[in-house]
């Protein structure tokens, strides 16, 4: 059985969406982020980061453990064999692509999110330096998808990264910036039509509102 520790944000969707897109059986556990259900014992023994998504996959007894968002699709697209290539250009075309958000726009935004947002001070320099590179890559998103459906060839791995980050990023811009974004906007609908992403963001949406009332 699999378990995936996780909570409603964007990178605790990503899996939630995997799963739901593979099929498989899977508890949802929920961490609340808000009272630092991430940082207890139990929770560090799993990813001693601190942070979700993680999963922890029982077989035969043993469990197993696997953390950070990109590593935990790659897991699951090995262990079923969907949504990424097995070998050759197409395989390290996906993983270019996944690895892009992870080390890219995730940060890049999360950063901008967070001086724009939450930060108890405005610093314009960090806020500018954030936004900034947070349209860059988001161009760089858009330019990919002229002409294309996906970021890696056939949907894959690679689009279910980006999803919930590109959705947040869009809807989070202002209209002058998201107005260019035309390719990236039809994207995060053609992804956000598929059944498994409706039933993932559902499924966390009300796993979140049994956790906290
Ligand atoms: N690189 C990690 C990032 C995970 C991450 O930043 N998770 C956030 C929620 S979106 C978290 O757990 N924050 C709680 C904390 O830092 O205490 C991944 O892709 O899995």
């Amino acid at each position: 059985m699999i378990d995936l520790y996780t909570w409603q944000t964007p990178n605790g969707e990503k899996p939630v969406v995997m799963l739901e897109e593979c099929g498989l059986d899977y508890r949802l556990q929920m961490i609340d982020l808000s009272s630092g259900e991430q940082k207890t014992p139990e929770f560090l023994a799993i990813n001693p980061n601190g942070k979700i998504p993680a999963l922890v996959e029982t077989i035969g007894g043993v469990p197993h453990a696997v953390f950070e968002s990109g590593a935990i699709l790659v897991y699951l697209a090995e262990k079923t064999g969907k949504f990424l290539p097995a070998s050759g250009p197409a395989r390290y075309d996906t993983l270019s692509w996944t690895f892009f958000q992870v080390g890219g726009i995730g940060p890049m935004l999360g950063q901008w999110h967070h001086f724009d947002a939450a930060a108890p001070e405005k610093i314009p320099y960090a806020i500018e330096r954030y936004r900034k590179e947070s349209l860059r890559l988001l161009g760089v998103l858009d330019d990919r998808l002229k002409g294309r459906d996906f970021l890696a060839g056939d949907y894959s791995i690679a689009d279910i990264i980006h999803f919930g980050w590109v959705r947040a990023g869009l809807s989070g811009l202002k209209n002058d910036s998201a107005a260019e974004l035309t390719s990236l906007a039809a994207w995060v609908e053609r992804v956000g039509s598929r059944p498994a992403a409706k039933r993932a963001i559902e499924k966390l949406d009300q796993a979140k509102r049994a956790k906290t009332g």
